[in-house]
This record gives structure tokens, sequence and C-alpha cells, in this order.
């Protein structure tokens, strides 16, 4: 096997960044977990933010903008630098073509995320992660998170810098996998930037600074979700790109195609973007026909995940098989189901599987009627963001963490019980989030003091709980393994990065897929298409004349 030691200078600076990136994320999600803890307890009627009013803590409105700033925005954002950065240099096998970028990339998304913390934390941006306005927020908030967006065009910068030493020294091979799949990922996302850029700039700080006397909420929503919906991607592909170029070796065996695996992320490139009306169904005031158009496309996005499922499953019974697997599904208990890192992601993948259905239920156009704004988006996003995403980063963690602190990880069996945890726990609570949604309980709301409570929802709010605890004590033993591998752990020289080979590719890629050209005009041209119109006529017509209001 071949290990790290001689690599350790060379990317010395690349694994300092992916380091301290993977830390300001983990202790993100630290605080933004414990929040989320505290909702579940107080739809089960147990309030525990009382005890923190004396530190001047507000309560659960409060709590809920905390955890999801803290959880989508800050954690995922800050993994996906470092993981990117990282993985991206090893799979090009070159450093970083800018170091000094690298940090003005932290510097400039840390102090973005300090601005946004003081306002957060103190009552003053109690607005949601989507802060929807009329509900406004201080100025510090939306200049605070528009520093930690400019960051991340920073990395996409960087790496397309990189992309370009590499190619000048490899002017005849394809793209790494990895590499190349990091780059369309930040590519796609900082095209997406582009709304809510446009909101931050020219409606949110202007008002929130007093420039603008009022807002105009629909128009604010849509370059809102103009974003929103692709970050969903920026939040999964590197996942994905875990699952493809990663888990197919920690499984034992190899990626079953190449070619297709660039073809999916191709297609998330032109089809993640032009479908974030899927979360304005029921917004007045955007024509029924581009809501229809957009629920379409969001049936195209489903494609290349569906693509994602076939490689990745085909991937996992090659590794089975390789392993001594036999029978139609007999193979799946030949997998390495005791390597923390490997059971772990594959966790993810199976309750992503669900969340992928319920994705489908709330793309379709009328069905979303039922469950918008119901506890069932939450029980939606919890599988997907909340587990697709972050039990894959703590399954990635399992080997990245020990791997760039050159420690054994501590305990692989109380890893393994975190990931069980999570599963079972996270698999209870999204269940029945689904289910109280279809019960008509509404989502964002503070359940255990509303005087409508309904019997039907007291039934089964403690598997609500239930689920929640168990996750709580899943995040103890994935911190304790963390801090224990750190400080605790023998030095230990790892492995190098396990990128996997596959079945078929690089080599039977077409090259066609290797030009970046078609594909960015295909993905602007269908944004034009789908965008183009509603926000001209939002443009055009907009009186900027509502007022802010903070109910909290
Ligand atoms: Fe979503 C709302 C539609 C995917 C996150 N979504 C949300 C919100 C969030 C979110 C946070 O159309 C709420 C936002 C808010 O605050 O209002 N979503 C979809 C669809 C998909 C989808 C069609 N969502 C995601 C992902 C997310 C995410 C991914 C985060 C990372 N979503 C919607 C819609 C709404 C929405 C509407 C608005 C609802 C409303 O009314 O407000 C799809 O792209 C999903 C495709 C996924 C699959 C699953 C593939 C499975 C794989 C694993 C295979 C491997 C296995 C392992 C099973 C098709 C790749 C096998 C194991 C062995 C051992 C063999
Ligand atoms: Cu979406």
């Amino acid at each position: 096997m071949a290990f790290e030691q001689a690599v350790v200078d060379r990317f010395a600076t690349e694994k300092r960044l992916a380091g301290l990136n993977i830390l300001v994320a983990f202790l993100a999600l630290a605080l933004g977990g414990l929040m989320g803890v505290l909702q579940v307890l107080q739809y089960n009627g147990i309030d525990l933010y009382r005890y923190l009013t004396p530190i001047g803590f507000k309560g659960y409105y409060q709590g809920l903008s905390i955890h999801g700033v803290l959880n989508v925005l800050v954690f995922t954002t800050y993994y996906i630098v470092g993981f990117l950065t990282y993985i991206a240099t090893r799979s090009f096998d070159r450093p970083l073509a800018s170091r000094n970028l690298g940090w003005a990339t932290f510097m400039v998304m840390t102090l973005g995320l300090v601005l946004t913390a003081i306002p957060l934390l103190s009552n003053n941006a109690t607005v949601m992660f989507t802060f929807y306005p009329p509900l406004k927020a201080d100025a510090l908030y939306y200049i605070g998170l528009t520093l930690v967006v400019v960051g991340t065009w920073l990395l996409l910068i960087n790496l397309v810098l990189t992309y370009r030493q590499w190619r000048t020294a490899n002017p005849d091979v394809m793209t790494p996998l990895a590499a190349f799949m990091s780059v369309i990922t930040m590519a796609m996302w900082t095209i997406s930037t582009l709304g809510i850029a446009a909101e931050m700039l020219f409606l949110n700080i202007p008002w929130s600074l007093g420039f603008l006397q009022g807002t105009d909420p629909l128009l604010a929503r849509t370059l809102f979700w103009f974003t929103g919906h692709p970050i969903v991607y920026f939040w999964l592909l590197p996942a994905y790109i875990s699952w493809y170029t990663l888990v197919p070796r920690q499984a034992g065996g190899r990626l079953f195609s190449d070619p297709m695996a660039r073809v999916s992320f191709i297609l998330f490139l032109i089809l993640s973007l032009p479908i974030g009306m899927h979360h304005q169904v029921t917004d007045p005031g955007i024509s029924e026909i581009w809501k229809l158009v957009h629920a379409i496309f969001t049936f195209g996005v489903f494609f290349p995940s569906l693509l994602t499922f076939f490689n990745v499953v085909s991937s996992l019974e090659n590794a089975g098989r390789a392993r001594g697997g036999k029978g139609w599904l007999a193979w799946i208990f030949a997998l390495p189901w005791g390597r923390p890192a490997f059971t772990t992601q594959v966790l993810a993948m199976l309750l992503f599987a669900f969340g992928g259905i319920s994705g489908l239920v709330n793309a379709s156009y009328n069905v979303n009627l039922v469950v918008h704004n119901t506890a069932w988006i939450s029980g939606h996003f919890h599988l997907t963001v909340g587990t697709a995403v972050t039990l894959t980063f703590m399954g990635i963690a399992y080997w990245l963490v020990p791997h760039l602190a050159q420690r054994r990880l501590f305990s692989p069996k109380m890893a393994l019980a975190q990931a069980w945890l999570w599963f079972f726990g996270m698999g209870l609570f999204s269940h029945f989030m689904h289910e109280l949604g279809l019960r008509g309980m509404p989502r964002r709301t503070m359940i255990g003091a509303v005087p409508y409570m309904q019997q039907e929802w007291l039934q089964i709010l403690p598997m609500t709980m239930i689920g929640g605890l168990l996750m709580f004590l899943s995040a103890i033993l994935f911190y304790l393994n963390m801090l224990l591998t750190l400080t605790a752990s023998p030095r230990e020289e790892v492995p190098a990065v396990p990128f996997a080979r596959a079945v078929s590719g690089p080599e039977d890629a077409p090259r066609f897929l290797d030009n970046w050209t078609p594909w960015l005009i295909g993905a602007f041209a269908l944004l034009l298409i789908n965008y183009g119109p509603t926000l001209y006529h939002l443009v055009t017509t907009t009186q900027l004349n509502i007022p802010g209001m903070r109910p909290y």
C-alpha cells in the first residue's frame, strides 16, 4: 500500500487549509445541532430555551435561525471548501495554483462568518436561513453572508487556475475524475450565486442600511431561490464526489463507469440551475406556466441522481463480488461493514433514496400544495442535507481527519455505533416528520406552544423526540471520537488518498465530455429561458414599497 510520507510536504498547505475549514465546519455543526435538539424537545412540550434566557437567548425562533444558518450554510460551505481544496489538488496531483488565494478564501469567509454571527447570536437576525423579506435582519447579517459567498468564488478561481496549469502540463489526458467533479461543483455553485448576490447587493443590504425605504418580497424570494435551489446540489455534489471516486475503493472494488459519472455531473451543471421556482409553487405573482416549466425540469435533475444510484450500487456490487460475495443480493453481506468510512457513507446513501422520493413528491406541482410549508418538508431535507450530506461528511471525516492529522482513528467501533445511531435516529425523525406534515402540522412553528395542537400530532410527536435524542447521542460519539483522535490517538503513517480506479474509463470517456464550452453555454441558455421572463417582469414592475418587520 502506498503511504503518505513522501507527499506530506508537497501538500502541507492544502492539508492545513482542509483541516482548518473542516474544524470550523464541525464547530458550527455542534452549535447548530444542539439547537436542533432543543427544537424537537420544544415540539414535545419540553422548553429548555428558558435556561438560556439569562445569557440573552430569545427562544425557539432565534434557535431555529441559528440551527439553519450554522448547519446548512456554515457547516456545509466550510466543509465543502476544505474537502474540495484537498481532493481536487490531490486528484490533479499538484498544489493549489495560488496558496495565498487559498488563505484569502479562508479569511474572507471567516470575516463573513464573524459578521453574521454577531446579529444572529444577539437576536438581531431571527429571519431563518432563507431570510425572506419583509422579515428584516441587521445589515451585518447580510454583509457577512455575502462575504462567505464571495470567499467561495475565490476557491473557484483557484481551482480554475490549478486546472489550467495542469492542462498545460497534460494536454492530451482526460481531467482526473475527482478534480473534474470539483470544478463542476464550484462552477455550478458560482453561477447560481448570481441570484443571492443580486438580492443582497440591490435589495437586502441597502434596505437594512436605510438607503431603501421598502423592499419587494416576491422579487427577493425569486432571487433567493435562484441560488437556494442549486445550493442543495452544491451540498450534495461533494458527497457524490466521495461516493464516486472514493467509496468504491473503500468498499474494496472499482467505480463501475467513469464516463457515466462525468455525464451525471455535466447534467447537474446544466439542470441544477433553472428550477428554483419549485420552491415558489404557492407564491402569487409568478405565472403558472413558468412554475410548471420549473417543475418539469426538476424531474429532469432527478435523472443524474438516478444515474448516480445505478453507478454507485453497481460499484458496490463490484466490490462485494471482488470480496467473494455471491448471489443476487447476498454480495451485500460481503461488503466491509466493519469499516467506518464505508459504512457511514452507505447508510447515508440508503436514507437518501427515501429523501429522493419525497423530493419527487415535492416537485409534483399539484401535490406540492399538500406538503408545502408543512413538517413534510423538514422530513425531506433532514434525509437529504441532514443525512446524505451530513452523514457522508462524517464518514469522510473518519478517514480524512486521521489522514490529515497523521493519527489513527481513535475508535472504529465508536464510529460504527455513531453511524448506525444517526441512521436509525434520522430514519425515525424524518419518517414521522413526513407523517406529521401529511397530518397538516406546519413547519417553522413553535409547535409545543400552539393553541391549535392536534391529538393526531400528539400521538406521533414523541417519535420525533426519540429520533432527535438518538441523533444527539450519535453526535456526542462523533465529537468524542474526533477529539480523542486528535489528542490521544497514536501517531501513524496513513495510507494515500484512496481514489478508486474504474471498471470502465476514463480512457473510454469521449473527449468532448472534457470540453467545458458547450455545457456552460447550455447552463446559461437554460437559465436565461427559465428565469429571464419572470425576472424581467418582476424587476420592471417592482415598487420597493414594503416595510420591514421584526416580529421576534
Ligand atoms: Fe429538495 C425542498 C425537490 C433533493 C434539500 N429540499 C427542499 C428544502 C431543502 C432541500 C433544504 O420540488 C427546503 C428548503 C426550504 O427551507 O424551504 N429535492 C427535490 C428533488 C430532489 C431534491 C426532486 N433536496 C434535495 C437534496 C437536498 C435537498 C439533494 C439537499 C442536499 N426539495 C424539492 C422541492 C422542494 C424541496 C420541490 C420545495 C418544497 C416546498 O414546497 O417547499 C431530487 O434531486 C432528489 C434525487 C435523489 C434521488 C436519490 C438517489 C439515491 C442515491 C443513493 C443510491 C445508493 C443506495 C445505496 C441506495 C433520486 C444516489 C445502496 C446500498 C447497498 C448496500 C446496495
Ligand atoms: Cu429545490
